[in-house]
């Protein structure tokens, strides 16, 4: 297409998006939170099939001269239909993301077919910060595929174009709303004067920052200290090598390795190992447990620096707890750096699994709170874990919680860490009652320090992939923390 002819369909786009008013001008919340004097609407352009087609064509037009792609997908929701037009258009394959997990059915995240390694281009309508095509660019990647591309029919101009910059993805825009409120100047659609509006708002706004997920709980994180200072004050060996890890491969996440076997255990454990700060194991769950599970696992540990938590959730009495620690088939107490415990039981589990876990230079976790729906770990029952903690700082490294960020009461003490489970990309759940949390809202929102996923790694085609994707998000969560504390 020649210049000329190129630019006088930009301009008939942009006339024919403002006659059936796509395009409004006045004053906006958008998304992000910020106040704007102009809103676009593309949801309205499935009732305008010739304008669809058009815009479709342009797309395919902007991305297809530089690059191929194995596949597309949509941004949900509204460039859904877009993207169903490119890819019969272009006659490439479509994925499709789902914003939330069902917990019945497959639990996909992203449906169609696919293989990993295959390249993906994400189409959207409109970029501001540019948070929408990072949570799709992380799924996708997730799931072992490769995204570098996005193509959007219009750029806000607010920073999306550099965050995903950063993110390793190219923003290939159509129009800019620059560009669209001077041809609707140049038409007589707007007065001089809401064009210097838009200006000056565009220059007023020009990054946007990518907004942490709608659902907020109750209180944002307050007086962070950094995990190396952290480290410092730390009074339990294991508590202080966990901190240090974290801060050394800048890594938050720990992988709930809920494989069906040892074999495949060990294998997990050795490609996720570089990725990780800590490894969560259920023993009892291997049907092919040896005596020699313990040094093996150690031995992937020690290669690639993570500590070991069994999740054990101890929680009978004292003298019960120092057998369990200890003995049986799994002798969880001389391979294991982290245990943890319910409180149930009082005080007692912790002087009894104290016994055994501190000449070793162990750690426990109590747990404050769980993931699970329903579940009674809360109040005065979160009350008591941080008292009976404070009580024994030598061998209490922190908790299991979910929000701690909402405990009421004093703020919550450095020397502590805080792990939550209950971490996939998006919120959502399973069948039996789990509960997801993003990345994001876990570090910031909730004012944890761990990230715990399972599934979310494990039942990735690229467990590896989906574990450097989480790890960043992690990672990238708790800049943000630190940068918006300072
Ligand atoms: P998932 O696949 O990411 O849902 O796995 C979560 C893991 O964390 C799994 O091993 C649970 O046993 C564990 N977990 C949890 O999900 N919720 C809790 O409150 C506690 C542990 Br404590």
């Amino acid at each position: 297409m020649a210049e000329t002819e190129a630019l006088m369909t930009m301009e008939s786009l942009i006339l024919q998006l403002h006659d059936i008013e796509a395009v409004k001008f006045g004053s906006f919340k958008l998304k992000s939170g910020i106040t704007s004097p102009i809103y676009i609407d593309l949801r309205l352009i499935v009732s305008y099939p010739s304008l669809l087609r058009q815009i479709s064509h342009l797309l395919i037009s902007a991305v297809s001269s530089s690059t191929t792609f194995d596949l597309l997908c949509g941004v949900p929701y509204t460039a859904l239909p877009i993207a169903t037009c490119v890819s019969l258009t272009a006659n490439l394959p479509m994925l499709m993301r789902r914003k939330e997990i069902k917990d019945y059915g497959t639990s996909k995240a992203i449906e169609g077919s696919f293989k990993p390694n295959q390249s993906c281009l994400i189409v959207e309508d409109l970029v501001t910060s540019g948070a929408s095509v990072l949570e799709t660019a992380a799924q996708l990647r997730a799931c072992g595929l490769r995204v570098s591309d996005a193509v959007v029919l219009i750029d806000r101009q607010q920073g999306g174009r550099e965050n995903l910059k950063e993110n390793g993805i190219e923003l290939h825009s159509m129009i800019k709303l620059s560009e669209m409120v001077s041809v609707l100047k140049k038409h007589g659609r707007v007065s001089e004067e809401m064009e210097r509006n838009v200006t000056a708002f565009l220059d007023e706004n020009r990054r946007v920052a990518v907004p942490v997920p709608a659902e907020k709980p109750a209180a944002r994180v307050r007086g962070v200290v950094k995990y190396e200072e952290r480290a410092k004050i730390a009074k339990n060996l294991t508590g202080k090598k966990l901190f240090e890890v974290m801060a050394m491969k800048e890594s938050n996440l720990c992988l709930a390795a809920d494989v069906s076997t040892a074999a495949e255990l060990l294998d997990l454990a050795d490609k996720v190992g570089p990725e990780i700060c800590m490894l969560k194991t259920h023993v009892d769950i291997l049907p092919d447990f040896t005596p020699d599970f313990g040094t093996k696992l150690r031995t992937i540990a020690d290669k690639h620096n993570f500590l070991i938590f069994e999740d054990r959730k101890f929680a009978d009495i004292g003298n019960t707890v120092t057998m369990q620690y200890e003995s049986g088939i799994f002798k969880i107490a001389e391979w294991a750096d982290i245990v943890n415990a319910h409180i149930i039981s009082g005080p007692g589990i912790v002087d009894g699994l104290k016994l055994k876990g501190l000449p070793r230079g162990r750690g426990l976790l109590l747990l404050a709170e769980m993931s699970s729906s329903g579940n009674l770990a809360k109040g005065d029952y979160t009350a008591a874990a941080v008292k009976i903690a404070e009580d024994h700082s030598d061998f209490v490294i922190g908790f299991i919680s979910v929000n701690p960020a909402s405990w009421q009461g004093a703020p919550i003490n450095p020397i502590f860490i805080h792990a939550t489970p209950g971490v996939q990309m998006v919120v959502g759940g399973d069948a039996l009652g789990q509960q997801y949390n993003t990345p994001n809202s876990v570090i910031c929102d909730r004012g944890s320090d761990i990230i715990i996923v399972g599934r979310g790694i494990i039942k990735a085609a690229n467990p590896a992939e989906a574990a450097r994707e989480y790890r960043m998000q992690g990672w990238d969560a708790y800049l943000a923390k630190c940068a918006e504390d300072s």
